[in-house]
């Protein structure tokens, strides 16, 4: 069975988690120890010589890293990747700025200072910056999704799933949503689906 080597309070990990729930495919999750620096240990620096997750392997030795790539890979095929090439590359379009604006700065590094690495005091002055950048990008996205339901199209794709996984984690890390309706409403709409997790789920 392909395998998910994630750590549970990695919001990259928890896409393509969130993905798989909503494909119904079922894996083996190898979750690793963050605290001890497990992914820069021989184990699993032989899956992924970065020593990042997440990594999916599909087969022995047959490794995907990079979250954007692993969610347009395992939703290939399905519902929540579109088959026209323009939709598909307004998918794409939108897992680049994921990474560059939601994941790299802005709500991604907020994230990792409140919640992981628990630096809010050490790292004021950026924090404050992160968190004025997550703000300008919740506005960007506040206007992309007037009159619309999802980001691209008219149903769920991976790029919504993309987008939820530091926009959702923003109120944790001190940046209030409330001031974007219809980043709210369409965080709603990607809950409500019968196959959600949330972030803090794990397989009985
Ligand atoms: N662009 C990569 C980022 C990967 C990344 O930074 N992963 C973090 C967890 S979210 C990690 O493994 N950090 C541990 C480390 O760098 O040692 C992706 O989206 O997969």
């Amino acid at each position: 069975m392909s395998r998910l080597h994630h750590f549970w309070n990695s919001a990259n990990s928890y896409k393509i988690r969130l993905l798989l729930s909503e494909l119904g495919r079922p894996y083996d999750s190898a979750a690793l120890d963050r605290a001890n620096r497990a992914q820069k240990e021989a184990a699993f620096l032989a899956v992924n010589p970065r020593g990042q997750v997440p990594a999916w392997e599909e087969a022995p030795g047959q490794v995907l890293i990079e979250s954007a790539a692993i969610l347009f890979y395992l939703a290939h095929g399905t519902a929540l990747l579109p088959k026209d090439p323009w939709l598909q590359a307004q998918v794409l379009s939108w897992l680049f700025y994921e990474q560059q604006h939601l994941c790299n700065q802005g709500a991604g590094m907020a994230h990792f200072w409140t919640h992981v690495t628990n630096q809010a005091e050490a790292k004021k002055a950026e924090l404050e910056v992160a968190r004025e950048k997550a703000r300008t990008e919740f506005a960007y996205l506040e206007k992309h999704l007037q009159g619309r339901d999802w980001f691209v199209g008219d149903s769920m794709t991976v790029a919504d799933i993309a987008i939820y996984g530091y926009t959702h984690r923003a109120p944790i890390a001190g940046i209030a949503l409330e001031p974007y309706p219809n980043v709210m409403a369409w965080m709603a709409r990607v809950c409500a689906r019968p196959c959600h997790i949330r972030f803090e789920d794990k397989p009985a």
